[in-house]
């Protein structure tokens, strides 16, 4: 074969690694794991584009990386298969979202492939097949099964709990439960019907099921997540999403929120992804302090996290939703303030958060006294107090928040100072300042700590408050209303939950005639016709939400077969947990938090070594498009070139990048592309229709889609696959550009012409390698180690180049030196490496060859050029070997014919020889 010709090798290999199965990985306890994983894909209609691959190509490069390392790698992949597009898409075209799903990821499979990755398909599976999913419905059952001790600080079976309340009731129960849970005794327990007793568990189960304000979207027919609703509208689709009150399945993960929280700790995933994890759960260290309403038994109950400020307290001010409301408002004041409560309830906990320009509120007519100086205090209602967050009640102090401020201000209310030194403003009340309190009675003169220390005693001690650690994280709402999901392992009999048994799993999503709710407006679950137990009991019927497999499934690569255990022990044992894990950062709050809480949760039970599942995390940027635009001129069938448009009145419209090259279009190709500029008129520069371009979304509707298919067509994978690292660091989000493709193409046709001749025939020596040759090697293979290492892929790319450009021009055609580049290449550009080599002579795979050694001794110059200076002009030029001792130096340099005639015969003052550098005589 003469020239570089990647159709001719590439499908060759991929070929050959299936048929060997080259990436099957199997427990070797000879030799240290491994484990790579990319975040599986949800297998989508449209396929994947030049950005989706980004990701896979940087594991697929470790992975190839750590086995040449001498390492066992597991790099599997797999499909999250249950969701809501395949469904939405059944519900339009009435086609079974299994069949959907099939053709989707046959497709994906089939691009994957194409771009040569090492993943042990052995392993795959998809989280919609019943023998994935029936471990999910067993993981399920466990959660169902268990309580959160929080004396232990771990989750444990619920018959420990069961058995603490037939000892004891549950008033030394110290669990995370419901906040709603009565206290009982012994008898009362035993006094419980069988009911009560299964009523009374699911306040402290670890999933239950209770009435729940959820995010509710009529469009989709289904409640969200937190993490699924965007600014009051669904992730997905873009649909309205409001508020509702229903019964749902919950993950008790407030339970886990300390333990969420410490993990972030221990492990090396991106800062922002736990700053976000940590905004999530939000904890909040404060106090609760009642404030009695004044002529009233009524008390209020705020949350602060300042009670140090709490002689500046201005006003008292509750949710439109709190239970007071209609108590506390005076009949003067009854029409203003429900016509402000119905208002509040349109506006969604965003808007009324994030509202800091319009202040609302309004006064109830009652006031409330501060219990540290008796001063009596207006209510007010005011909707930036979140109903679901803290106690519902705030006590607003100006002097110390910029929201409580602008309400006092607005109202006209008189704002005290607490604080001395105001060094900057009076409502700044910044802790940090070190300001002191004045105005403040019993805490006058104290600093921050001390106030609120003191402040806290205070009200201990009078028995109207207590220190308080408030969360923002809810319980994870864990049923949807739709098909396509797993079914919940659970019946009910009169009204209360019951867990299938173990060997009835996996219980089997059912086949339905239509994709949509019932008439009566049941899940479309509802439609299963004989849908029940074998005693007639029915069913849950919504499914589990797209997180559910997701959450666990890192575990079962480790042991894809198994039809005991979700994963085995020895597998478990051996492969641990992900070394190195890769995906999107949209998915902060949802798969990656909800991962590490069932985590947590299987390793409490015992079920696993890890209380964290991926040591290492990193995001990977997001492919953006380029679009092309031509432009046109306004009432006229008439393009002009980019260089030309401001002598127009024209506007941009979008071009189909491929049929756009280096930003020149092919007109013919934009004729057939738009049929409506057929008989167009074009401007052009030269004898070139130039278009402009900008940076955007990648996506079908701006004709800015890259597929890689095509790419891989005309370049080859192994390009491809070297050019999207060479884009820039992986972790950086950037525009793809398919100009630059061309040249990463030149330099591997370039390193093929390494290893022939002229003619284009196999050639290579056996000859001894020059030390320049090493050096190029030894240097190559040191930069390549610390590039991986350090995850920065694109230089590699770079080192490759300029290496290949050293040996060109050194023409080396050498087997010591060439041979082992072909393993430095291979993790990059796995099919050309193969390709060489078998030609090298190799029978298997240079996939079990070993990484080459770096030598230090390689890099070492020989010999130094120091220039020689005498009285600070250079003189003379001569040569040393690097470890020349330097009196051998001094007497060289001195009897050196050009130094001895600067020195007229005469001795010089001083010489010193700076090492590696330079000569000075002082003559
Ligand atoms: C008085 C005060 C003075 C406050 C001050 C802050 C600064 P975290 O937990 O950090 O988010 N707050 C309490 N419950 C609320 C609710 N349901 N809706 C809106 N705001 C609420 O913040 C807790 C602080 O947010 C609390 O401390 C309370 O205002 C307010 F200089 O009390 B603070």
């Amino acid at each position: 074969m003469a020239e570089y010709n990647p159709s001719a090798i590439e499908p060759k290999w991929q070929v050959s690694w299936t048929k060997n199965q080259t990436y099957k990985v199997q427990i070797d306890n000879s030799k240290p794991k491994y484990y790579v994983l990319d975040m599986f894909p949800y297998p989508s209609g449209a396929g994947l584009h030049v950005g989706h691959p980004l990701g896979y190509i940087a594991t697929d490069i470790i992975s190839r990386y750590k086995r040449l390392k001498g390492f066992n790698v597991l790099h599997p992949m797999g499909f999250d298969a249950f969701g809501l597009p395949a469904e939405q898409y059944a519900i339009q075209t009435g086609q079974h979202p299994a069949k959907t799903t099939d053709e989707n990821i046959a497709r994906y499979k089939e691009q994957l492939t194409q771009l040569g990755f090492c993943y042990d398909w052995s392993r795959e599976f998809r989280t919609s097949e019943p023998s994935y999913y029936k471990w999910t419905q067993w993981i399920f059952k466990q959660i169902f099964n268990s309580w959160y001790n929080k004396d232990a600080d771990k989750a444990e079976p619920i018959d420990t709990l069961i058995a603490k309340f037939e000892a004891s009731g549950n008033e030394q129960v110290n669990a995370a439960c419901d906040e709603e849970t009565p206290t009982f005794t012994v008898a009362q327990w035993k006094a419980y019907s069988d009911d009560e007793k299964q009523q009374m568990l699911l306040k402290y189960r670890l999933t239950y099921i209770a009435n729940t304000t959820v995010n509710w979207c009529p469009a989709l027919g289904t409640v969200l997540s937190n993490d699924e609703v965007k600014d009051g509208f669904s992730e997905r689709g873009g649909h309205p999403v409001i508020k509702k009150t229903m019964p749902q399945w919950n993950m008790r993960i407030t339970a886990y929120a300390d333990r969420l929280l410490e993990g972030l700790d221990k492990i090396d995933w991106p800062d922002p992804i736990k700053e976000m994890q940590r905004n999530w759960i939000g904890k909040s260290y404060g106090a609760e302090v009642d404030f009695q309403v004044e002529n009233s038994e009524s008390l209020i109950k705020v949350f602060t996290t300042r009670i140090d400020t709490i002689y500046g307290v201005t006003c008292m001010v509750i949710a439109p939703e709190h239970e007071l409301v209609p108590e506390l408002t005076t009949a003067d004041k009854k029409e203003e303030v429900d016509s402000y409560v119905e208002a509040a309830k349109n506006r969604s906990e965003r808007d009324r958060m994030s509202d800091v320009k319009t202040v609302s509120g309004v006064f109830t007519g009652s006031y409330v006294v501060n219990p540290f100086n008796e001063d009596k205090v207006p209510i007010y209602i005011a909707d930036y107090v979140l109903a679901g967050y803290g106690t519902g009640a705030v006590m607003a102090v100006p002097s110390g928040d910029q929201r409580d401020f602008d309400f006092a201000t607005h109202f006209g209310l008189e704002k005290p100072v607490i604080l001395d030194a105001q060094k900057v403003t009076e409502t700044e009340a910044d802790p940090t300042k070190e300001g002191r309190f004045i105005n403040s009675g019993i805490l006058n003169g104290l600093t921050f700590d001390e106030a609120t220390q003191r402040a806290i005693e205070f009200v201990e001690e009078k028995g109207i408050g207590k220190a308080k650690v408030n969360y923002k994280i809810r319980d994870a709402v864990y049923g949807r209303q739709r098909y396509w999901g797993e079914p919940f392992p659970v019946y009910y009999k009169n009204g209360v939950p019951h867990l299938l048994e173990e060997d009835e799993l996996p219980l089997e999503l059912p086949s339905i005639d239509k994709f949509l709710p019932t008439e009566d407006g049941e899940p479309p679950l509802g439609r299963a016709e004989n849908w029940k137990t074998k005693d007639g009991e029915a069913y849950e019927l919504t499914t589990m939400p797209g997180w559910a497999g997701s959450s666990w499934y890192f575990f079962r690569y480790m042991d894809p077969q198994n039809d005991k255990e979700f994963c085995g022990k020895e597998a478990l044992e051996y492969w641990q947990d992900v070394d190195f894990y890769m995906g999107g950062s949209e998915h902060a709050t949802g798969h990656l938090l909800y991962s590490r809480f069932w985590t947590k949760f299987l390793y409490d039970m015992g079920y696993i070594k890890v209380d964290e599942y991926a040591k290492k995390l990193v995001n990977q940027g997001m492919i953006q498009g380029r679009s092309n635009l031509a432009f046109r001129v306004k009432n006229e069938n008439k393009y002009v070139s980019f260089g030309l448009r401001k002598d127009f009145d024209c506007y941009p419209v979008h071009v189909d990048v491929n049929i756009v090259k280096e930003d020149v279009l092919d007109i013919e190709a934009f004729k057939k592309f738009r049929p409506d500029a057929a008989d167009a008129t074009f401007e052009l520069e030269g004898d070139k229709f130039i278009c402009g371009w900008e940076v955007e979304k990648m996506s079908k509707s701006k004709y800015n889609v890259v597929n890689p298919d095509d790419l891989v067509e005309k370049y080859g994978a192994d390009t491809l696959r070297m050019y999207e690292m060479f884009l820039g660091p992986v972790e950086q989000s950037k525009p793809w550009n398919t100009n630059g493709i061309e040249g990463v193409f030149k330099f591997l046709r370039k390193f093929w012409g390494l290893f022939h001749d002229n003619g284009g025939n196999f050639s290579i020596t056996n000859d001894a390698p020059s030390a320049e040759e090493l050096k190029v090697l030894h240097g190559t293979i040191k930069k390549i180690e610390e590039d991986v290492e350090r995850l920065s892929l694109n230089t590699s790319v770079s080192n490759f180049m300029i290496a290949t450009n050293e040996l060109a021009s050194l023409k080396c055609k050498k087997k010591e030196v060439l041979e082992p580049f072909v393993i430095l290449l291979a993790p990059y550009a796995p099919h050309i490496s193969e390709e060489l080599w078998s030609l090298l002579g190799h029978e298997g795979t240079v996939f079990d060859a070993a990484f080459p050694k770096f030598d230090e001794k390689y890099l070492k110059e020989e010999s130094k050029e120091y220039p020689i200076m005498i009285n600070g002009k250079m003189r003379a030029k001569i040569s040393f070997s690097v470890d020349a001792p330097k009196d051998e130096m001094e007497k060289t340099v001195l009897d050196n014919d050009v130094v001895q005639k600067w020195l007229e015969g005469k001795p010089p003052k001083k010489v010193i020889i700076v090492p590696n550098k330079i000569v000075n005589i002082v003559a």
